[in-house]
């Protein structure tokens, strides 16, 4: 598999993707949720979901089954990070991975960027984890409104402002819980996951896996 290093900090400094969202200059923010604060000596990294392992991971659609590359959606609606979202994983135990490189250990405010095509949903830690470092982040309920796949209107959700970063390899869980959030099935749903945003004064890096977009929308046998 090829994997291309991207160094995200050049990225958020130069604002090279017109559509990913960066902590630069006056750039617009998202409009729900108030602005991102970041503050003296800090960065932003964006961590988009859609360059996350999704090969050979099992979801589930509204009814019926959903996995692999099928995961990401491409959408060209206004907010959306990178043109693309995972979608999708309403599956218990379904878990997306964003593993990234800490320059030194440190804090962090970590950011969710979601939606919920449940209507409003309160996500909690007991119907979808976030976990760090193999740690259970006890995060308040986020309230998350409603939309659609097809009309997304994603918004970053504060997860904690106090992340706690090692120095080296950091491995960030989203973890789908057994629950009836999926209101067509009274079974397991999740939200859409759009990026993943970590506000710190620590060098971060990571790996995208950019050839999953190469997949999207072709059918693979
Ligand atoms: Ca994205």
């Amino acid at each position: 598999m090829k994997h291309k290093k991207l160094l995200v900090a050049a990225l958020a400094a130069t604002c090279a993707l017109p559509l990913a969202l960066c902590a630069c200059g006056n750039a617009p923010q998202t409009p729900d949720d108030g602005d991102i604060v970041v503050g003296e000596g800090m960065k932003q990294y964006v961590l988009e979901a859609e360059y996350t392992p999704v090969a050979g991971k099992i979801g589930g659609a509204q009814s019926g089954s959903a996995s692999g590359y099928d995961l990401i959606m491409q959408s060209d609606a206004d907010g959306v990070s990178n043109g693309y979202f995972i979608h999708n994983i309403h599956m218990t135990d379904c878990t997306l991975e964003f593993e990234f490189t800490a320059e030194r250990a440190g804090t962090a405010a970590l950011y969710v960027r979601m939606l919920s095509q449940w209507g409003d949903t309160t996500f909690t830690p007991q119907n979808f984890g976030i976990v760090l470092n193999d740690k259970e982040i006890t995060y308040t309920g986020l309230l998350v409104q409603g939309s659609s796949d097809d009309a997304p209107k994603f918004a970053d959700k504060v997860v904690t402002q106090k992340a706690e970063i090692v120095k080296g390899k950091n491995t960030l869980k989203l973890i789908v819980r057994e629950n009836t959030i999926n209101s067509y099935t009274h079974s397991t749903g999740a939200p859409a996951i759009d990026c993943v945003k970590i506000v710190t004064d620590t060098g971060i890096s990571w790996e995208p896996i950019l050839e999953n977009l190469d997949h999207v929308g072709k059918i693979e046998a």
